[in-house]
C-alpha cells in the first residue's frame, strides 16, 4: 500500500489489503506493521488507517497486508505448485485487463473526478505497464481497457467505511478483472494480493485514493503512479523493501535488496550492503510519482506467473 500519512520517514501509504487464499498459507495477519489494525470482528482484508496525529497527505505507509517471512515461503510454493500445475497452459505474452472504476462520492457529490481524469489514468496504466518511461523499464505485457465508469454518493463509502461491504456491492467482473475504488482516506492505495482472490473474491482490486489521479490534489503523488503501485500487488508483486536486505527480499533477483522504503527521489541511496543500488525508481518503491520509472524484466515475469496462477 501506499500511504498518505506521513510516517516518521514520510513514507507514502500503499495500503495492500492481502487475503490469503488456501488453507495451506499460514497467515500472520498484520504482524510487524505498527500502522495494521485489523477490526475486532473483521477479517483482515485490509488495513485500516492509523488515526490522524502525524497524517498528513504526501507521506506513505503499508498499503498491503504484511507478509511473514513464512507465509511469503509458503506463497511461493503455492504458486509454484500451481502453475506446475497449470504448464499447458502457456503464459501469455500479453493480457489485456479491465478496469471497473468506482467513484465513490460523498453525499453530496463531493470527492468527483471527471471523466479526463479517468482517461488519464488509464492511459499511465498502460504506460507504466508498457515500460514507456525508461529505457531500462520492461514492457510487462499487460494493457488495461476502461470497462466501466459508476459513481456512488454514499459519505461512509466515499471515507473507505464498510469497505468489504461496498466492495462486494460494487464489484465488476471476474478474477481478471481490475475494479478501482477511488476514495478519501489517509492512504494513497491498498491493494489485494492475486493469491487472496479465490477466499475473497468479493473485495478484489484496489483503493485509490482520487486525489492521486492526473491532476488531482496529492502533491507528489499527482500522476496516476499510485494506481500503477498498487496494481503492482494486485499482480502479485510485493514491494522492494520487501524482506529488507535479504536474499530472498522481494522475490524478484533483478530489484537490488533495500532496507526500507525510499521517500522523495534519493538518487545514490544504498541501504543494503548487498550488491547493487536501491531501486528507487521502481513502481514498487515509495517514491515520488515523479521518480518512478520502471518495473524490472524479473517483475514482469512474476506479475505473468501469478497471472497464470491466480487469474488465468
Ligand atoms: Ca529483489
Ligand atoms: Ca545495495
Ligand atoms: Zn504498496
Amino acid at each position: 500500500m501506499r500511504s498518505l500519512i506521513p510516517s516518521s520517514r514520510a513514507t507514502r501509504f500503499r495500503a495492500v489489503a492481502v487475503l490469503v487464499a488456501g488453507s495451506a498459507l499460514l497467515l500472520t495477519p498484520l504482524s510487524g506493521q505498527a500502522t495494521a489494525r485489523t477490526p475486532v470482528g473483521e477479517a483482515p482484508d485490509c488495513f485500516v488507517p492509523p488515526t490522524a496525529g502525524a497524517s498528513a497527505k504526501g507521506g506513505h505507509g503499508a498499503d498491503t497486508r504484511d507478509i511473514s517471512a513464512a507465509e511469503q515461503k509458503a506463497i511461493e510454493a503455492q504458486t509454484a505448485r500451481l502453475l506446475k500445475a497449470k504448464t499447458a497452459r502457456n503464459v501469455a505474452a500479453s493480457v489485456n485487463v479491465p478496469v471497473y472504476v468506482h467513484v465513490m462520492r460523498d453525499a453530496s457529490g463531493g470527492g468527483d473526478v471527471t471523466d479526463t481524469q479517468i482517461s488519464q489514468q488509464i492511459d499511465v496504466l498502460n504506460k507504466t505497464y508498457g515500460g514507456q518511461e525508461s529505457s531500462q523499464a520492461a514492457n510487462t505485457g499487460f494493457t488495461f481497457t476502461l470497462a466501466g465508469v459508476n459513481k456512488y454518493d454514499n459519505s461512509q463509502w466515499h471515507k473507505d467505511k464498510q469497505s468489504s461491504t461496498y466492495r462486494k456491492k460494487t464489484r465488476q467482473g471476474g478474477k481478471n478483472a481490475l475494479n478501482i475504488w477511488l476514495v478519501d482516506f489517509a492512504y494513497l492505495g491498498i491493494a489485494t494480493f492475486p493469491w487472496d482472490y479465490a477466499r475473497q473474491p468479493g473485495i478484489d482490486g484496489i483503493r485509490v485514493n482520487y486525489t492521486s489521479l492526473p491532476g488531482g490534489s496529492a502533491t507528489n503523488y499527482d500522476l496516476g503512479e499510485t494506481a500503477t503501485h498498487e496494481a503492482g500487488h494486485w499482480l502479485g508483486l510485493y514491494h522492494t523493501f520487501q524482506g529488507g536486505c535479504t536474499a530472498t527480499n522481494d522475490e524478484v533477483a533483478d530489484t537490488p535488496a533495500q532496507s526500507s522504503p525510499s521517500s522523495g527521489c534519493p538518487t545514490g541511496r544504498d541501504s543494503c550492503s548487498l550488491p547493487g543500488l536501491d531501486p528507487i525508481h521502481n513502481y514498487m518503491d515509495y517514491s515520488y510519482d515523479s521518480c518512478y520509472n520502471q518495473f524490472t524484466p524479473n517483475q514482469s515475469t512474476r506479475m505473468s506467473n501469478m497471472w497464470s496462477a491466480y487469474r488465468a
